[in-house]
């Protein structure tokens, strides 16, 4: 055994400490041959399970899977959205790490070597093929396509596409008048379709998993096995919804009253539809998910039937998991994204070939982040550094306990932000910790709300007890424990993953200095605001040091009567001194000098460009041709500027502008200018947001 010692309650999770050592011994088999994984993956199903002691559901495949493995009872994804999730699990790493808070950014923008589950295999000697998603799709517009894959990951892939693809004009919506992922993908919406199982894509799924099984028999293989049931749109054949009469299923709804017992942040994520949908709606909607994960279920079992079939059952480690949970109306919530138990509590059974535990079940709270470390140990392979604890001490004794929580998190995210600037897009964060007994939860760091359920009590968790004085020493240790874990719980906290640091807090600038010029400065709303003053020469306000080599990002709104610009690697004059290119021109003591990227509108076509101020004044380059209608009058235009060795560059939202090398000055400081106006003009602003530096490294290459 290679797992170092856990002292009990310790909080923090950090697979950094349970780097696992190689033992290249498997745990369950003295043999020489390496056991096979076949990790099925199902997308948005809830823990509503047979073997989970839901009575309604009809889910026999994975209950025969859960009776001959071991089924985790309080397993945890660490964010329910898909892409964050995927990217955590099938790396081993939090979402932090990765910084992947929504589903358009890939894991590899942010960690690019990063070793993922299925390479960990890859690397010793395993093939490794997915079949449909494994990685994060698109659901359904991305079906039948890579998606948003891991290509290196995989040996082979097979992406089936299935009549659901076809039938997608028959579904119903709750948004019938979207567009887009907002029809299907993101909203309530189902088919009870025409036609065989076989014919949907969860079914060619299934029949591709058996022929891969058959060519891979002679191992060893990591087979990932992605189905696209239950997520929405819920499709499934007619006979599945008749499994499931309307009559008889739950209709969750959140009791009178309960509203007001928790944050406006706990809710504020859902889809305006689903706080107006009927009864009939709901019945409808819950039939269909429950239609759905039966479908979903004979689809699992047909390959569970052909790794029977291949005499491969006592060779292969079967994992069944979901990327997260799920709310039917629990808590007047649909689908994801929530921190209630509903959406973060996942489906888990690993079954391991001759485990003499198997048809246990373990209750100590786990993580999907464990994925990772936990089946290398289980095929004694040496894996790479993690976040998550190994579970194999946990599928052979599953009475026993880990002695640590479970941690998850998600960002509410403002989708108006642009594309290119994904990573800026996260308004707030809210984090959870789930003990064996308690949920405790944090929104904006505390800032927006919290909330502390009972699960023992309540598990239903409509009893928020955060300001119950009995309450108020467990939520004193959680709040300690969470803080422990998530040391950056509010999003200007956390450093940024490619090395920048905030420049401008959007709290203070008190340590700033004025140069030039009497224009005032203030910090309002988050936002650095310079405003004219009549009779006063340029203005600059200039961060405390100097910086040579850097990258540097801003956000700036300039009314359009004024003219604005931000100092690099600039000086200021010591005594009154004759300007270099007019020397008739005495520049007084304190005047600033140095290249400038210009902010001015669009019409002068500078923006971006840089003016040599109060010293050559000229232009350093010719911009662009697109950089010339880069700049978007009145609105906020990003700004990126890097200056390394003599070669200096810029962009205006995303478009290159500006690149000249020049070596007069290779470091001083930067400013924040407020151009001085005529006498009765102004007063007039100019506001900057999000001011984020990045020192370069000798012989960093920036593109
Ligand atoms: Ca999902």
């Amino acid at each position: 055994m290679h797992l170092p010692e856990v002292p009990i309650m310790s909080p923090l999770r950090l697979g950094g400490l349970l780097f696992v050592v190689a033992s290249l011994c498997p745990l369950f088999s003295d043999a020489a041959e390496k056991l096979n994984v076949l990790l099925i993956v199902s997308d948005d199903l809830n823990v509503r399970l047979g073997c989970y002691g839901d009575e309604h559901a009809r889910t026999p495949n994975i209950d025969r899977l859960a009776a001959r493995g071991v089924r985790f009872d309080r397993a945890y994804c660490q964010n329910p959205l898909c892409n964050p999730s995927r990217a955590s699990f099938l790396t081993g790493l939090r979402t932090d790490t990765l910084r992947i808070y929504e589903n358009d950014t890939h894991f590899r923008e942010i960690v690019p070597d990063v070793v993922t589950l299925p390479q960990t295999f890859q690397r010793n000697g395993y093939t490794t093929v997915r079949v449909g998603k494994l990685f994060h799709y698109n659901v359904p517009a991305s079906i039948g396509t890579d998606g948003f894959d891991d290509l290196p990951s995989w040996h082979r892939t097979v992406n089936p596409r299935g009549r659901d693809k076809d039938d997608e004009d028959r579904i119903f919506t709750v948004t019938p008048e979207a567009k887009g992922a907002a029809r299907f993908g993101g909203s309530l919406s189902w088919l009870a379709a025409d036609g065989t199982d076989a014919e949907q894509t969860d079914g060619m799924i299934a029949d591709a998993a058996a022929t891969l099984l058959h060519e891979l028999k002679d191992g060893p293989f990591f087979l990932g096995v992605g189905f696209f049931r239950p997520h929405t749109p819920y499709v499934a054949p007619k006979p599945w919804f008749a499994l499931h009469p309307l009559n008889h299923l739950p209709t969750p709804r959140a009791p009178e009253g309960w509203l007001a017992t928790v944050p406006a942040a706990a809710r504020d994520h859902r889809k305006p539809q689903e706080d107006h949908l009927t009864d009939d709606i709901r019945q409808h909607a819950i039939q269909a998910y429950y239609a759905s994960v039966s479908f979903m279920d004979a689809q699992l079992g047909r390959v569970l039937d052909a790794l029977d079939r291949e005499g491969l059952t006592s060779k292969t480690i079967v994992v069944f998991i979901s990327d997260h949970g799920y709310q039917l109306g629990e808590h007047e919530l649909w689908q994801k994204r929530s921190l209630y138990e509903w959406s973060l509590r996942v489906p888990l059974i690993v079954s391991v070939p001759g485990n003499a535990a198997n048809g246990s079940v373990a209750k100590s709270p786990v993580e999907l982040v464990d994925l990772h470390a936990t089946l290398a140990e289980l095929c004694g392979l040496p894996a790479p550094q993690t976040e998550g604890t190994s579970l194999a001490k946990l599928v052979r004794h599953p009475e026993q306990s880990l002695g640590l929580p479970a941690f998850s998190q998600i960002a509410r995210t403002d989708n108006a932000i642009p594309r290119e600037r994904k990573m800026d897009q996260v308004v707030y964060h809210g984090h959870t910790i789930r003990t064996d007994r308690y949920r405790y939860i944090e929104w904006d760091g505390g800032e927006k709300g919290a909330e502390l359920y009972d699960e023992l009590a309540d598990p239903e968790e409509l009893k928020n007890l955060v300001n119950d004085p009995a309450h108020a020493a467990t939520v004193a240790m959680l709040k300690q424990q969470l803080a422990k874990q998530f040391p950056h719980r509010r999003p200007h906290q956390l450093p940024h993953p490619r090395g920048f640091v905030k420049l401008f807090d959007g709290q203070s600038v008190e340590n700033w200095i004025r140069r030039g010029g009497t224009a005032a400065y203030r910090v309002e709303n988050g936002l650095l605001i310079g405003r004219t003053a009549e009779g006063s020469k340029n203005t600059f306000l200039c961060p405390p040091r100097d910086y040579g080599d850097f990258e540097l990002e801003f956000d700036v709104l300039c009314d359009p009567e004024l003219n604005s610009g931000v100092q690099i690697r600039s000086h200021e004059y010591a005594e009154d001194t004759p300007q270099p290119s007019m020397p008739k021109r005495i520049r007084s003591a304190g005047e600033v000098y140095g290249y400038q990227c210009e902010i001015a509108d669009r019409s002068k076509g500078t923006a971006g460009n840089f003016w040599d101020e109060a010293r050559w004044t000229k232009w350093w380059a010719e911009p662009s041709v697109a950089g010339k209608d880069a700049y978007r009058d009145g609105e906020w235009n990003r700004y990126r500027i890097v200056a390394q060795g003599d070669r200096i560059r810029s962009w205006v939202n995303g478009v290159p502008v500006a690149d000249f090398r020049d070596s007069l000055d290779a470091s001083g400081f930067l400013g924040f200018q407020v151009h001085g106006i005529k006498a009765g003009t102004g007063p007039y602003e100019v506001r900057w947001r999000d001011i984020r530096i990045r020192e370069l490294k000798p012989g960093e290459v920036v593109r």
